[in-house]
Order: structure tokens, then C-alpha cells, then sequence
């Protein structure tokens, strides 16, 4: 699939669901993403998800798709635990049981 955009054109495969540069597949490219590429660069296995040019090589051409896409997609939600807000602090005089 391809969207244009003002001053950029996005390119999915065939599924819709895999943006180009996004190695890890949390469908946003950045820097985790990087990370993936670097750990595979000179990989010359087929089906690699870091040959993003599909020419079963890791190598810089596969960096530039990273590079071009950086920034697209939605970014991940945090991966942490839910943060509450800290309960109120009692009120001086206020505290029960005084009067
Ligand atoms: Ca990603
Ligand atoms: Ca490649």
C-alpha cells in the first residue's frame, strides 16, 4: 500500500500492517529499529526482518529505508506498569477522630 503525504510517501507491504523500516514490527520506526538493522548488518540469510529490500542481504540500502520511514507509524505506548496519581496528603487539623 502507498500513502501520500504532504512531504512524504509511505509504503506498506502487502498485508497493510508492516511500515518499511520497521524492523520490529511495533508499527513505528525508530531507534529500536536501528538496533535491529545494526545486529543484522552483513546477515545474508532470506527473510530477514532487517532486509527491508528483500534481497536476502542486510546492508546499508536496507539502512537508508530505515533512515527515509524514521518517525512514521504510531509510537508505542509506554511499557511500564499504570502510574495513579499519589493519593492527597491529609489536611493539618482535618484528621479524623480530632475535634
Ligand atoms: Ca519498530
Ligand atoms: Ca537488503
Amino acid at each position: 500500500m502507498i500513502t501520500y503525504l504532504r512531504n512524504r510517501v509511505i509504503l506498506t507491504d502487502a498485508t497493510g500492517t508492516r511500515i518499511l523500516g520497521d524492523f520490529n514490527g511495533d508499527a513505528f520506526v525508530d531507534i529500536r529499529d536501528y538496533g535491529i538493522w545494526r545486529q543484522n548488518f552483513g546477515a545474508i540469510n532470506c527473510g530477514n526482518p532487517a532486509d527491508q529490500t528483500g534481497d536476502c542481504n542486510v546492508d546499508i540500502q536496507d539502512y537508508r529505508v530505515w533512515r527515509q520511514n524514521f518517525g512514521t507509524g504510531t509510537p508505542p505506548g509506554p511499557s511500564g506498569p499504570a502510574v495513579s496519581p499519589p493519593a492527597p496528603a491529609p489536611t493539618p487539623g482535618l484528621a479524623p477522630g480530632r475535634r
